[in-house]
């Protein structure tokens, strides 16, 4: 089995409404975020140390909202912001500006201990930063870090006042294509989102194994 390694429900919700409840359990488990800009990084160490804790194949999902006209913010404090500030106040800030765009983003880092292939062709910037952040192209030896595998999504959207009792976390102020997140299923929000766009290239990956 799969583990799914968050202390988030909304997330691991998403993961097994998307893969199936065969593929991929939950495990609740709060591993060490690094301090970091990236979350490519800050994914690939969790998911290092979430695969020493579980002893088997992992995924943390790593993800946050980034504000154009505040050059990313809340970006890797998402969950920071998110807790000290809460969303109204986000949306009190952002609509303090013209330009409310802004885009989701979500890493998965998958972990089994095995060494991970380079990727060939490297088709996306998002896909190079990933390639490099894992390692991926080294050869894995035991007294180096364990191989991590990383897919990568994003979703644009606009901000806005808050709409919806669905999703989690900031869904309820990101509208994308007429609706806000919070206002659209599970199912519907895998189809469009960031965590979706993600789990869908790690399902093509995992199912071709
Ligand atoms: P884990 O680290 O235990 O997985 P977390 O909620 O702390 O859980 P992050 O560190 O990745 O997760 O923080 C992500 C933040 O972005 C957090 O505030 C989430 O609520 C928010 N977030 C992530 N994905 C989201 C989504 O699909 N919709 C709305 N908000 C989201
Ligand atoms: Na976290």
């Amino acid at each position: 089995m799969l583990h799914y390694v968050t202390t988030n429900p909304g997330k691991l919700h998403e993961a097994r409404a998307y893969l199936g409840d065969d593929t991929v359990d939950g495990y609740d488990y709060d591993y060490t975020e690094i301090q970091s800009e990236s979350l490519e990084t800050i994914a690939a160490e969790g998911a290092r140390e979430a695969y020493r804790e579980v002893g088997g194949p992992v995924i943390v999902d790593d993800s946050g909202l980034f504000i154009n006209a505040f050059d990313g913010f809340p970006g890797p404090y998402s969950s920071y912001v998110e807790s000290k500030l809460g969303i109204e106040n986000v949306w009190e800030l952002g609509k303090t500006v013209d330009d409310r765009a802004a885009s989701f983003r979500c890493i998965l880092a998958y972990c089994d201990g095995e060494p991970v292939a380079a990727s060939p062709d490297p088709v996306d910037r998002d896909d190079r930063a990933a390639a490099a952040a894992a390692g991926a192209g080294e050869r894995y030896q035991d007294d180096e870090p364990l191989p991590v595998k990383l897919f990568v999504g994003s979703v644009r959207g606009t901000l806005v006042a808050p709409r919806g009792d669905g999703g989690f976390g900031y869904d309820p102020i990101f509208e994308h294509d007429g609706s806000t997140f919070a206002e659209r299923s599970s199912e519907e929000k895998n189809a469009l989102s960031h965590r979706g766009r993600a789990l869908a290239k790690f399902a093509d990956w995992f199912d071709q194994r």
